[in-house]
């Protein structure tokens, strides 16, 4: 290896450093954007610490698996991209930030024309030091039914270029050599947060802006602006109910439920509460290069509470009881608990029934029994003795039907019906230039790591 080769390797920002700082500059230039977003980050702050402080079991749990740290800079946001080429672009910036397109969910089904992946982080480590994910919708034009109007959406788009020039130098400079020293990390954010910037400019005219937004208040969204910017920024309450029942006194209205399971003492996957997009001022630019005021509703605001990553099974349960609350009719909030009175809701039933991922760790009483050679035999007997404890692992990623809630709640749309097209996954890879990788997998791989680690520090062959 050649001097200048390993100089530049020990200056090296790591992407996990780099996503980072990207998501702090995020939430900056976001706050000022929306500043409603500020004070729903202080709402969630203050909830965060009153349920840390009333409950001591809550802060151990997360003081084991780390996400005591990250729980303050744990947020998403969400795009929505116009094209294939967008797309591919797309996945190469979020590489240089460690960021990978995770789990494929198709919107079309739920009567919104798009299909989708979530960036982010894979490894456990990785989210440890930043969880931030985006979630990044690709339009679906073919799903536009008047042809001339599907044309002339995918001309205004074809003409729109959504990154810096300099950006792109700097993602083919990380794809050639590995990484970036901090100089080009720092120029990299900088250039980087202008795709995502709001832009008060349209790229059309009020009439076609009109002509899109009835089709779909979505394809407007995308089609008549100058970039995907970012739609919402989500921080992680520990107590969403709390968070929900705060937001009126800071003048903040939420959507009446949140989505996703019910309250429980064992929360699992993911429910979520926004509120209504702004009415922003914009301006279309007519054919005539005239300027003219108008409104347009896209952002809006969210927070959400993790839970346990089910796996196949608890996933399929979820699913089942899910479908059955929405079917129920009457009161959805009722309906929705008495499904889930099926879901066991304590960790150690989760765990044994093979519901949820957890992930195992060496108890103190572990390292001594081992230096005693006092070792409780197979993994059951090691948690029963104490000498290895498990936390549940937190779900990642997102839910389809939630996304499909938020999406509709926020475009203002009556619910319509699903597209004739559904999923296309295989598509969707094609304009990524890459698979999705499978969530279930992920989760599985760190719960085995977490295994092996566990076996690695008692001394143990095997743990399973
Ligand atoms: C994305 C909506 C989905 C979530 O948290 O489920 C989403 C969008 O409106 O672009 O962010
Ligand atoms: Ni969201």
């Amino acid at each position: 290896m050649s001097v200048q080769t390993a100089s530049h390797l020990d200056t090296r920002v790591s992407p996990d450093e780099i996503r980072a700082q990207f998501s702090r500059a995020m939430s900056a230039m976001y706050q000022a954007e929306v500043p409603l977003y500020g004070e729903l980050l202080e709402l969630v702050r203050e909830v965060n610490a009153h349920a840390l402080r009333q409950d001591p079991q809550l802060v151990e749990q997360l003081r084991t698996t780390g996400e005591i740290e990250r729980l303050d800079m744990e947020r998403h946001g969400a795009i929505r991209l116009g094209s294939a080429a967008e797309l591919a672009t797309m996945r190469r910036l979020f590489a240089v930030m460690g960021m990978y397109p995770v789990g494929y969910y198709d919107l079309a089904c739920a009567g919104v024309p798009v299909h989708s992946t979530a960036f982010r982080a894979i490894h456990e480590g990785s989210l440890q030091q930043s969880p931030f994910r985006v979630f990044t919708s690709l339009l679906r034009l073919e799903l536009i039914d008047n042809p001339e109007l599907r044309e002339l959406a995918r001309s205004v788009l074809a003409r729109r270029n959504i990154f810096t020039a300099r950006v792109i130098e700097l993602i083919e400079r990380f794809e050639q050599v590995g990484g970036l020293d901090q100089a080009e990390a720092d120029e990299f954010i900088e250039q980087a947060l202008e795709t995502f910037r709001w832009h008060r400019e349209a790229t059309v005219s009020a009439a076609l802006y009109q002509q899109l937004s009835e089709q779909h208040r979505l394809i407007a969204d995308v089609v008549a602006f100058k970039g995907p910017h970012i739609n919402h920024l989500t921080p992680r309450t520990l107590d969403i109910d709390a968070v929900q029942a705060g937001m009126p006194q800071r003048g903040i209205d939420p959507k009446a439920i949140a989505e996703g399971p019910p309250a429980r003492r064992c929360p699992i996957l993911l429910r979520q509460t926004s509120f209504k997009a702004l009415h922003e001022q914009v301006v279309f630019v007519e054919d005539d290069g005239e300027r003219r005021l108008g409104s347009h509703s896209a952002r809006f605001g969210e927070i959400e509470q993790r839970g346990a990553a089910l796996t196949p099974k608890g996933r399929a349960l979820y699913d089942r009881l899910l479908d059955g609350a929405r079917q129920a009719g009457g009161d959805y909030v009722a309906a929705l608990e008495a499904q889930f009175a099926e879901f066991p809701d304590d960790y150690d039933s989760l765990r044994r029934q093979g519901l949820a991922y957890f992930r195992y760790f060496v108890s103190p009483t572990g390292l001594a029994a081992k230096a005693r050679g006092e070792l409780a035999g197979d993994l059951e007997a090691l948690l029963a003795a104490g000498h290895i404890c498990c936390e549940p692992l937190v779900y990642e990623d997102f839910l389809p039907v939630s996304a499909a809630g938020i999406f509709q709640s926020n475009l203002g749309d009556a619910a319509r019906d699903s597209y004739a097209h559904s999923a296309n996954q295989d598509a969707f890879e094609r304009d990524l230039g890459a698979p999705v990788l499978d969530e279930l997998a992920l989760y599985a791989d760190t719960e085995q790591r977490s295994l092996a680690q566990c076996a690695e520090q008692l001394g143990l062959a095997e743990l399973r």
